[in-house]
């Protein structure tokens, strides 16, 4: 019988301390009593993942035993952040910690700080599998997430001029104590060459002889539930050269160079692709999607034959999630393993098939959705395209009896692409093969359904589902803002709203209290003094914590509206300007924090960084302005910047052209930690506002449904004055580099498309401005805003995402420790 083990290690200081300084002695070989931070950091570190060990060991043993229904996440992106703080709050073990260090000569909070990010994601969609890997765990969910070692994550940002400067980001230099190699866990993966048909007693088989084989390597990164013992695997694949050496090359006698060439076998699981949402076709991006997939897939099948001798109950073992499309070439892969390795026939291969994947879409634009040129796959993968005929020879036949003469529509149907060049399109591959389909809004839901997959929905509706996106209040509030996590725990009297979001609800009751109101208001005073403090640092400005804190931190993107955000701020600079002293005085001093990365070939983003620059350095430096406002740039924002930048925010800015975002997630952060929200009726922010209440947020401008027609109308539209006031501004080059920013300003009023809407939302963003201000002033109700904000964000929990991924998609039940 399974029993929790009784050895665990202790949690007493002194335990905790000598398994630190053995650590420093024996793991990283520095002498007993002297190490510096980074040194401590290291140590703490490694003693820390004992725990999680001792904890992954016995959840492992336990699911060995019972061996439930397991869920599957497969992303190519995990934007995990740092895992030291995180680990010592969800197993329980922070304030002990602290102590042993404290005694140790160390701060926690520094060491905390010496942690590199793992950063292999680019922004949301990376974001939301790490906070579902939170769930998952906290939840007792038999779950894995599979994914891609990068050696170099999401690139360095510096700026130079104000300029974006990219920088890799080699972030396994100083070693990574949070992974454990499994050295004897490998499998090749099979690129290239050739298919040879053999006919065997009345059935054909095929053989694939692959031109190359990669070895992949596993490393699992233990992740731990809060208040559970559950300690789930994020296993991620690393690229190795396999042993062997191909023929071809051995056969020239050129022992050296073939092994060399073996060499770049390695660059597979190298870089992540920092582009997110622009898909462009590269080789070593698909030899990427089918590592990660076919690595994963032969250890699921491995793992489910420990147990099984046929195939029969895999549906019933097993749940796969594909985070978009990327990883949807599975599907041919499952099949070639069923049919080829495992010698199953084709109906029973493609049924078992479509029982185990479901795919999440997170797209709008239909240019975001990855196809693959034929002659790619012909080439690379042989066999899998094949496989992907005869699905979609299948599949079409099955649409010619229905729709016979609407060739249109068969041909908007067909996972081939019919043209000059020919594409597979792995999003018709993924609703063919996908038993659901979910969207991760309820507007990207409706989005997804009339528009985007309609042909898809008119024909199997029950494959479509609605999960709304969320986020874990562990990292983004529990870790990221103590004292205000602290502070909910007294006024509620308990602190299970950690796991049961929906509790932040009792806040209500108190939300017009002045205790509560002036405590609230203190503990984020304190958030914003070190924040403050962080940017002197960075930029030598002094900034007023008194001032309005106003941020924008996301991916730059042009539909995200960054740009809009800047040509307020240069309208209230403008107005501040021809101000008299007089009405100076009544202006709410504001400083307008932005930060975000712009992919390394987009122009135009690199454009708005520019800008922001360009705009900072003239007013922060204008007397007349002073410290009425003050504009910041924040560089290399990441996770961590995150979790210092929103929980000293006062309002955040959620800006995307309504239709534009599928459910975005960081509102949600700023939400539940009590800043205040300026955005659109787009994604996420609509149901944030249903939570809320419209009068604890700032929303303004259409909603989706009005944009088409609104963008018809473009041609004939004026903006107004003041809008038209501001292009001319940078146009003329009041911030420099007139030439530099034609191109931008282009795109608002050039040949007059404005396809992103800046001019039409403008005066309704400046009356959500507006009304901003004002509410600004009466503290009292600010604070009550700011409290009914966090009061109202019981719905943005991951764990009710997970929970309905679980219940409606997955079908699993957790397991738990007796
Ligand atoms: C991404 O982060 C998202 C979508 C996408 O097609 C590609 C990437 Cl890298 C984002 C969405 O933009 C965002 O709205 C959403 O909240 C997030 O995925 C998670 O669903």
């Amino acid at each position: 019988m399974y029993k929790l083990m009784d050895q665990y290690l202790k949690n007493d200081t002194f335990s905790i301390q000598k398994n630190i300084v053995d650590h420093s002695e024996y793991t990283l070989a520095r002498s007993r009593f002297r190490f510096d931070d980074f040194e401590a950091y290291q140590a703490t570190a490694y003693s820390v993942r004992d725990r999680l060990i001792e904890r992954w060991n016995d959840t492992h043993s336990l699911m060995r035993e019972k061996d439930p229904k397991r869920i599957y996440y497969l992303s190519m992106e995990f934007l995990m952040g740092r895992s030291l703080l995180n680990s010592i709050v969800n197993i329980g073990v922070k304030g002990q910690y602290a102590d042993a260090l404290k005694q140790l000569g160390f701060d926690l909070e520094i060491l905390v700080e010496q942690e590199r990010d793992a950063a292999l994601g680019n922004g949301g969609l990376g974001r939301l599998a790490a906070c579902f890997l939170d769930s998952l765990a906290t939840l007792d969910y038999p779950a894995w997430g599979y994914g891609l070692r990068y050696e170099y994550g999401m690139f360095r940002q510096t700026i130079q001029d104000g300029f974006q400067l990219e920088h890799p980001d080699y972030w396994l230099n100083f070693g990574n104590p949070w992974e454990i190699q499994r050295v004897h866990t490998t499998y090749p993966v099979k690129f290239y060459g050739h298919v040879d048909e053999i006919q065997e007693n009345n059935k054909k088989t095929y053989i694939w002889t692959p031109g190359e084989t990669v070895e992949a390597v596993a490393y699992d990164n233990p992740i731990p539930g809060y208040g559970t013992k559950n300690t789930i695997n994020l296993r991620l694949w690393a690229a190795k050269p396999s042993g062997e050496l191909e023929l071809d090359s051995f056969s020239t006698g050129d022992y050296v160079n073939a092994v060399l060439s073996k060499q770049r076998a390695e660059t597979i699981s190298s870089i992540l692709y920092p582009d997110d949402r622009t898909y462009q076709g590269k080789e070593l991006r698909l030899k990427q999607q089918v590592f990660l997939v076919s690595a994963s897939l032969q250890d699921v099948v491995r793992r489910y034959k420990d147990f099984h001798s046929d195939f029969a109950a895999f549906p019933q073992k097993v749940a796969f999630q594909l985070n978009d499309t990327h990883p949807i070439i599975g599907v041919a892969e499952l099949m070639r393993i069923l049919l080829d390795e495992e010698k199953l026939d084709w109906v029973k291969s493609w049924e078992i098939t479509t029982k185990v994947f479901s795919f999440t879409n997170h797209a709008i634009l239909p240019e975001a959705l990855e196809k693959w040129p034929l002659e790619l796959l012909e080439n690379l993968l042989p066999r899998h395209l094949q496989i992907i005929y005869r699905i979609n020879f299948y599949f079409m036949e099955e649409m010619k009896k229905k729709f016979g003469d609407d060739l249109v529509r068969l041909s908007r149907l067909s996972i081939i692409e019919e043209g000059e060049k020919k594409n597979v399109r792995m999003a018709n591959l993924a609703l063919v093969s996908c038993h659901t389909v979910n969207g991760v809004s309820k507007s990207h839901f409706e989005f997804i359904k009339s528009s985007l997959f309609k042909d898809f929905h008119d024909m199997w509706p029950h494959k479509f589902q609605c999960k709304t996106n969320g986020v874990t209040q562990r990292r983004w509030m529990a870790c990221s803002n103590p004292d205000l996590s602290q502070l909910i725990t007294k006024w509620l009297g308990t602190e299970a709203w950690l796991k049961e979001l929906d509790l932040l609800l009792g806040l209500r009751l108190h939300a017009n209290d002045y205790n509560l109101q002036e405590q609230w208001m203190k503990v984020r005073r304190s958030n914003k003094s070190r924040l403050a403090a962080y940017i002197q640092i960075i930029s030598g400005a002094k900034v007023n914590v008194d001032a309005m804190f106003d941020v924008q931190i996301k991916r730059i993107h042009e539909y995200k509206r960054q740009f809009l955000n800047v040509i307020g701020i240069i309208h209230r600079y403008d107005c501040i300007k021809n101000m008299t002293a007089e009405d100076r005085k009544k202006v709410v001093p504001r400083v307008c924090i932005l930060g975000g990365k712009a992919p390394p070939g987009y122009e135009n983003a690199k454009r708005i960084i520019k800008l922001i620059h360009a705009v900072g350095d003239k007013l922060n430096n204008d007397p007349d302005v002073g410290d009425l406002l003050k504009l910041i740039f924040i560089p290399d924002y990441n996770v961590s910047m995150a979790e210092l930048v929103i929980p000293a925010s006062d309002i955040s800015q959620h800006l995307s052209t309504a239709g534009s975002e599928a459910c975005g997630t960081g509102n949600m952060k700023f939400a539940m930690n009590g800043c205040l929200i300026v955005g659109t009726k787009d994604g996420s922010n609509v149901e944030i506002q249903e939570e809320l209440g419209s009068e604890n947020m700032f929303l303004f401008g259409p909603s989706a449904e009005d944009i088409p027609e609104l963008r018809t109308e473009q041609k004939d539209f004026q903006p107004v004055l003041e809008f038209r006031r501001v292009v001319g501004m940078i146009r003329k080059g009041v911030f420099g580099n007139a030439e530099y920013f034609q191109p931008l300003c282009d795109t608002i009023d050039g040949a007059g498309d404005d396809y992103y809407l800046l001019g039409h939302d403008f005066p309704s963003y400046l009356e959500a401005q507006a009304a901003v201000d004002k509410a600004f002033v009466d503290k009292k109700r600010w604070a009550e805003m700011s409290i009914l904000s966090t009061a109202g964000c019981g719905q943005f929990s991951t764990d009710r995402t997970i929970r309905e991924y679980a219940e409606e998609i997955w079908n699993v039940e957790p397991l738990r420790h007796s």
